[in-house]
């Protein structure tokens, strides 16, 4: 017994004082200094340095711009983790973070996805320059570095590793843009015209300019009152009543509000547009399952790829946003579990991999990494490709027809689906009651609660008699009317599992994974926007009317036994705010009387077209 305590002793102690090491690894292994790098304007930006202790040799720097702050700051305060995963940061690299201009310790004014300018002259500046001028100091500055620079960053900092690319500086050779924002108008705050009200408490963190360089955030959260988003923005009702929580010094929420079209002011902030002649590697990182950037790291690659000669890859897993950059054993999404060390695997073998060979290797080409590393979604393994989206793969079309069937083939009889729409009784995205920061979990949710309404049509396959793989992109069709003059389209593309489908630890407790209904892709496209997003045109009540709407791309395999369901509503509440149904200038600005109850029609030739692998 005696023998058995000391073991246990000694056990504690050991995971304690390994606890303590792994906390204090940074502070043991590197030295932090905090400085200003002055940019071509004169502004001052804040900038945070992590250097390996062992100065007898020197090391690359991987740069990381943010808004979301240096902190800890203080050169005695360290983060417990640095770099983009502990293989790098074990591995011996300079780490660098810096508060974007006019963000926390840096000076300057603030701008939301500030706009690239071409051909810059004299001290004009955007986020490009500012990388530049900032390389440009660490590599003349920093010492024991070896002359060569990556960035990465997740989300809005992974919009400033694409930005780096853009006039890149010659150190730069390598960048890992992932969940990186492309466009305000279709990653987080819209989707296709639609506002995602489900981001409305995110406006807090951008929505206010700060006026002067702060360790301590200059901005607080309403109080709603309420954990239920769903009763509170429906007693909110109309989007003008949320002026209540947000003035006039909500930058943000203002320009939100005054821009509902894809104006100038959008059009001009959106990164995408600029990626060509890259020089830097670059691997464009994206979770298949992010709510947050799906459009922003799939149209990144892609436009890389169409426009550069550079070495351009992707890895896309079964990651919902940032999960790759954790460490959880096993990888799940809500009730969906993907598999184990998913994240650290993608870590030590694919991102870690990536850096080296361009920072401390031979930086050439042959990374030995493929072009597109993709997990499927539905065999739950991953596979690899030469190009993306994959050569061997067709175009199949389904036909959404009556009797709830979506068939490979268009009956030849006319019959369409009716429902009523009602902006009263909107339907939920999520069966969860929860107030969210930004989406998430609805990605991969059951969507049993949904198709079991009236105002959700559904349109399903038999049972698959052999595995369908979806490798690409999906693009819905739709014929339609509506008795009023504009309306929301939501096309989700559903897994429905076989009545056997066993429950793991994730599933939630009112649910079984029997018949499960996996949310696989799900978009929304605001009818007024159908033929343009800059020029919004009404429906005519009653006309047979064409919605087109692009799914993002997906990678997976509906397995034999499963069946491909396609739901379409017009209503998903309050991951996007609601239609008035009759048409109105602007939706931020609408009326109570204004939200009207609606009868909209699906007709028999609306088809949905997979992207599919050939067998
Ligand atoms: N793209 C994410 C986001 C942007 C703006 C507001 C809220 C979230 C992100 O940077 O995490």
């Amino acid at each position: 017994m005696k023998r058995l305590i000391i073991i246990l002793w000694v056990l504690t102690c050991s995971l304690y004082l390994h606890g303590q090491t792994e906390e204090n690894y940074v502070k043991e292994h590197y030295n932090k200094t905090e400085t200003y790098i002055s940019m071509r304007d004169g502004v001052k930006l804040f900038t945070t340095i992590y250097s390996p202790k062992d100065t007898s040799k020197n090391y690359p720097i991987l740069f990381q711009r943010t808004p979301y702050s240096c902190r800890p700051y203080g050169e005695n305060m360290y983060r417990s983790k640095i770099g983009p995963n502990e293989f790098l940061m074990k591995d011996g690299y300079i780490i660098v973070y810096q508060d974007v201009r006019g963000r926390w310790m840096s000076e300057g004014l603030y701008e939301n996805m500030r706009a690239y300018i071409p051909n810059k002259k004299g001290k004009q500046t955007d986020e490009a320059s500012d990388t530049y001028d900032s390389i440009e100091w660490l590599v003349n500055n920093v010492p024991n570095n070896n002359g060569r620079v990556g960035t990465w960053g997740i989300s809005y900092p992974g919009f400033y590793a694409t930005y780096s690319l853009l006039d890149a500086h010659p150190a730069l050779k390598a960048s890992s843009p992932q969940a990186c924002i492309g466009d305000f108008y279709f990653d987080d705050f819209h989707h296709n015209g639609a506002y995602l009200l489900s981001y409305w408490r995110a406006t807090t963190v951008f929505g206010y300019m700060k006026t002067e360089p702060t360790k301590n955030s200059w901005y607080t959260f309403p109080k709603l009152g309420s954990k239920d988003q769903y009763q509170f923005f429906l007693d909110v009702g109309p989007l003008s009543n949320l002026d209540e929580y947000y003035k006039e010094d909500n930058v943000f929420w203002q320009q939100l509000k005054e821009h509902p079209d894809y104006d100038e002011f959008w059009r001009s902030r959106g990164i995408i547009q600029h990626l060509k002649d890259i020089r830097p590697a670059v691997m464009v990182v994206g979770g298949l399952f992010d709510a947050e950037d799906l459009y922003g790291p799939f149209e990144t690659y892609e436009k890389i790829e169409a426009n550069s000669d550079n070495y351009n890859t992707m890895v896309f897993g079964p990651w919902s946003h940032g999960d790759w950059a954790r460490t959880k054993k096993r990888q799940a999404i809500g009730n969906v579990y993907f598999g184990d060390d998913i994240s650290e695997n993608y870590q030590r073998d694919i991102e870690t991999k990536f850096f080296y060979h361009f920072l401390k290797g031979d930086g050439s080409d042959n990374t030995g990494l493929p072009e597109a590393y993709v997990f499927d979604s539905g065999a739950r393994e991953w596979s690899t490709y030469s190009e993306w989206p994959p050569k061997n793969t067709e175009k199949k079309t389904y036909w959404l027809q009556s009797r709830q069937r979506l068939n490979p083939f268009m009956e030849k009889s006319y019959t369409f689906e009716t429902f009523v729409s009602d902006p009263a009784r909107p339907v939920p995205y999520s069966e969860d009651i929860k107030m969210v920061f930004t989406p998430r979990k609805y990605m991969t949710d059951d969507q049993r609660f949904a198709a079991r309404r009236p105002d959700v049509l559904v349109f399903e396959t038999p049972i698959l008699e052999e595995d369908i793989t979806m490798a690409g992109d999906i693009m819905a069709r739709l014929q339609v009317a509506t008795t009023g003059t504009d309306a929301d389209w939501i096309v989700k593309v559903i897994d429905v599992f076989p009545a056997d489908a066993e429950d793991t630890e994730e599933t939630q407790d009112h649910l079984k994974m029997s018949n499960y209904h996996m949310m696989v892709r799900s978009e929304v496209m605001r009818g007024r926007y159908r033929n343009s997003f800059s020029k919004p045109e009404p429906f005519e009540p009653g006309k047979k009317t064409e919605v087109s709407i692009e799914l993002q791309d997906v990678h997976h395999t509906f397995k034999k036994g499963h069946r491909i369901q396609v739901q379409v509503q017009s209503t998903w509440f309050p991951l996007i705010d609601r239609n008035p149904q009759t048409y109105v200038p602007n939706i931020f600005k609408a009326a109570e009387a204004d939200f009207k109850k609606q009868t909209h029609s699906v007709f028999n030739d609306s088809s949905i077209e997979f992207t599919v692998l050939r067998q």
